[in-house]
């Protein structure tokens, strides 16, 4: 298999996690989805990265749909719980760690902008804000050693938050009170402590990548 990615995605991020949790060998080909030599569209009518092209050279894209592609196709090691209210309570989790890292991405794309609409901004803001205080209060008490099983739920949000870390400190995005997310949060900071604690995350690292966000929006 090969993984399109960037080196800063949270998006593919995950699911280079998932892939190592779950032993599945590939390779991984960088891409810059905005650039004029992008290889993205020749796999996915949205133009996004993460996108996984299988030995066969079927593409599977969108990062929430991948993750459920490989967990029906490649379901051991699962990255689900069993039972119902698990799944539910991984799924809620993954899906607030997406929801919160889109509203962050519409706040830089805004503030990438010639006049920026403040309303627009303190609206998404606010979305990271709750988001983070639920995924704050759903993690309270949980700390997986490094050998528990863990759920796309976890790597949902570990790919989000550690992304804000990486932005602020490669001054990738601006320096946003909203996404100094360990502040006060202390149970998702324990949390997360324990995910990058794991072979998957040490390994998936975000890294830097030459991108003009300021040609994007213009
Ligand atoms: N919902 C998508 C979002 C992926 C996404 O935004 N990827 C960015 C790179 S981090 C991208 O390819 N952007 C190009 C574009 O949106 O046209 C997913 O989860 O896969």
């Amino acid at each position: 298999m090969r993984l399109i990615n960037a080196p800063p995605s949270p998006y593919g991020r995950k699911i280079a996690i998932a892939l190592k949790e779950k032993q599945i060998a590939f390779e991984t080909y960088y891409d810059q989805p905005w650039g004029d030599t992008t290889c993205t569209v020749d796999y996915s009518p949205l133009e996004q990265l993460p996108i996984l092209v299988l030995d066969t050279g079927k593409a599977i894209y969108d990062s929430t749909y991948i993750l459920e592609w490989l967990e029906l196709r490649y379901p051991e090691p699962p990255l689900l719980p069993t039972d119902v209210d698990g799944i539910l309570g991984a799924k809620l989790l993954q899906m607030l760690g997406e929801r919160v890292m889109e509203a962050v991405h519409q706040i830089t794309f805004e503030l990438k902008r010639s006049y920026p609409s403040e309303d627009w901004v303190s609206r998404q803001t606010r979305k990271v804000r709750k988001g983070l205080d639920e995924i704050d209060r759903l993690v309270c008490g949980r700390c997986p050693a490094v050998g528990d099983a863990i759920t796309v739920g976890d790597i949902a949000v570990g790919s989000t938050v550690l992304v804000f870390d990486f932005l602020i400190s490669n001054d990738f995005a601006p320096d946003l009170e909203v996404l100094r997310w360990r502040h006060d949060r202390r149970d998702l900071e324990t949390f997360i402590g324990a995910l990058e604690n794991r072979q998957s995350f040490q390994e998936t690292k975000p890294a830097m990548m030459d991108v003009d966000l300021q040609a994007v929006v213009c």
